[in-house]
């Protein structure tokens, strides 16, 4: 199968519908849940669908993985370099510690999303956020701990959200704003596009952290 091609898990509620309308619009080309992901990406703004090569369930096990993975790799590096930097950039223990800064975030926002029927937030000032907390000065095995910590509670709180909060369509967003991969205002969002997309952030920090 292409790459291009993915299975697609459509929602229980507007799943019948989509599929209709992908039918309809020649984007669903084999079988029904398969549907060509740039097509569809094509016909639906970002937000609308899951993006949903695997399912929710799916994805909770790659978050997991990509946290206790990650975790022992952390703790494979070496302390003494982990707070040196170039140019300008972040060092190592200044990555994690901004990936600690948007776990923090973005658990205000997981939790505050299932009481609303918006998803605007404020974003937060990334840079001064790094800067102001000295994480250099921070035991690189401290960090690691936090990090891991904080994540694996993050991924129990996603893995409890009732179905309806997490696909309830969001007409008001601040996405094209705060999100890693934005999504455009005029098109709705849902908290579990939010939730992936937290992912997508963690995992390219920790690229930039592997490639140092
Ligand atoms: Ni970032």
């Amino acid at each position: 199968m292409p790459r291009a091609w993915r299975a697609v898990r459509l929602g229980r509620n507007w799943g019948t519908r989509l599929d209709a309308d992908l039918k309809s619009r020649g984007a669903v080309h084999s079988g029904l849940n398969e549907v060509c992901a740039k097509s569809v990406q094509k016909i639906w703004p970002s937000g609308l669908l899951f993006r949903a090569h695997m399912t929710y369930q799916e994805f909770l096990r790659e978050f997991e993985e990509t946290i206790r993975g990650a975790s022992v790799r952390l703790e494979t590096l070496g302390a003494e370099d982990t707070a040196n930097s170039t140019n300008g950039e972040w060092s190592r223990k200044q990555i994690l510690g901004h990936l600690i800064d948007s776990a923090a975030n973005n658990h205000q926002r997981f939790v505050r999303a299932q009481f609303t029927d918006d998803l605007v937030f404020g974003g937060y000032e990334q840079e001064q956020w790094v800067d102001s907390q000295k994480y250099n000065d921070e035991p690189w095995p401290d960090l690691i701990a936090l990090w891991r910590a904080y994540n694996l509670h993050l991924l129990h709180v996603v893995s409890v959200i009732p179905e309806n909060a997490l696909t309830q369509q969001r007409h008001k967003h601040s996405l094209d704003q705060i999100a890693f991969k934005t999504v455009e205002q005029s098109a709705p969002a849902t908290l579990e596009y939010l939730i992936r997309d937290y992912l997508d952030h963690l995992k390219h920090h920790l690229d930039q952290i592997w490639r140092r």
